[in-house]
């Protein structure tokens, strides 16, 4: 079983997802805590990966100063209760958009998978001849409808998005999509790092500006592959989570994903092995050596 969401102390639990949970503070304000918690495969695993909520949460940090003069944020402070010191955030409670914003640059995933059926991703038609990984000529808009948890979010047409949430705001949430995407690109390939999609969550503050809340361009939102080996017409290396996904795939796991059967606990070196993947991205992308914020000692005060 995964670790239980923290409970903490005067705070209301609002929702979890996979890896990350959601409090309401007594000021109206929200907690958005990051875990340690790993996803592969859809499954969220028994282990956890030391520092990867820190991480998380430091490089979206790092993110939404790169992007401040594009759109506002939601983050307030980084002033937390001390049991999820450095992994979690105070932000401003928005009223979010019931679509996933995503950008594509680079073909793979379940848009692969809509354009090896109909041609088209998201009612947009693309050429004929692009296969897994394919780079292309422009980064296009691929909203998706949230799923409830567990469930996979479905592509939508660029007119279901403004049947949902009118004209002129779906052409908004698709520029400041693009625009986000094109700067955070820009970024990730001098870094030697492909962005192949990212996957945004926006909202409207109170007078309806649109902010950008969640987390941003972390590999939990967003597929970074290693230029390095880069290779259209096959299905890319994780730049986070590829030694867990090949260990759990290999004879020596014992583990059969069509079992139904939860995976297998994960070997100390493919743990450590993955935490260095976190922190190098992290490291490569902000140019910062990682610090970990000392753990909270339980015996302490
Ligand atoms: C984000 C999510 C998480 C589970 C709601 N600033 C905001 N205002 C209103 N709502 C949200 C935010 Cl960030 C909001 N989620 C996604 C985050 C755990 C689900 F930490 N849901």
């Amino acid at each position: 079983m995964p670790p239980a969401p923290p409970t903490l102390a005067g705070l209301t639990h609002l929702h979890s997802g996979k890896v990350r949970d959601l409090y309401a503070l007594p000021s109206g304000d929200l907690l958005m805590v990051a875990s340690d918690r790993l996803s592969a495969f859809d499954l969220v695993l028994n282990t956890t990966i030391p520092d990867k909520g820190e991480v998380l949460t430091r490089l979206s940090l790092w993110w939404f100063d790169q992007l401040a003069d594009l759109v506002p944020h939601h983050v307030l402070s980084a002033d937390v209760p001390e049991e999820v010191r450095g992994r979690a955030v105070v932000c401003r409670r928005l009223s979010m958009f019931p679509v996933e914003c995503v950008a594509r640059g680079y073909l793979t995933g379940s848009g692969l998978l809509d354009y090896r059926a109909t041609g088209e991703v998201c009612g947009l038609a693309l050429p004929a001849g692009l296969e897994d990984g394919s780079r292309l000529d422009q980064p296009i808009f691929t909203p998706a409808s949230k799923a409830a948890l567990g469930d996979h979010d479905e592509n939508v047409s660029f007119a279901a998005v403004e049947a949902a949430v009118g004209t002129a705001r779906a052409a908004e949430l698709r520029e400041v999509t693009l625009a986000v995407y094109a700067r955070a690109e820009e970024i990730t390939r001098e870094r030697g790092i492909i962005l192949a999609d990212t996957k945004l969550e926006l909202g409207t503050a109170p007078d309806g500006t649109l902010v950008l809340a969640d987390e941003v361009l972390t590999p939990d939102s967003s597929r970074f592959w290693p230029a390095e080996d880069y290779r259209p017409g096959r299905s890319q290396p994780s730049y986070d989570k590829q030694v867990v996904r090949n260990w759990l795939l290999s004879t020596e796991s014992g583990w059969d994903r069509a079992s139904g059967e939860p995976p297998p606990p994960l070997p100390e070196e493919v743990v450590l092995l993955t935490r260095q993947r976190y922190v190098e991205a992290y490291e490569r992308l902000t140019g910062e050596t990682f610090v970990p914020t000392t753990a909270p000692d339980p015996r302490s005060s």
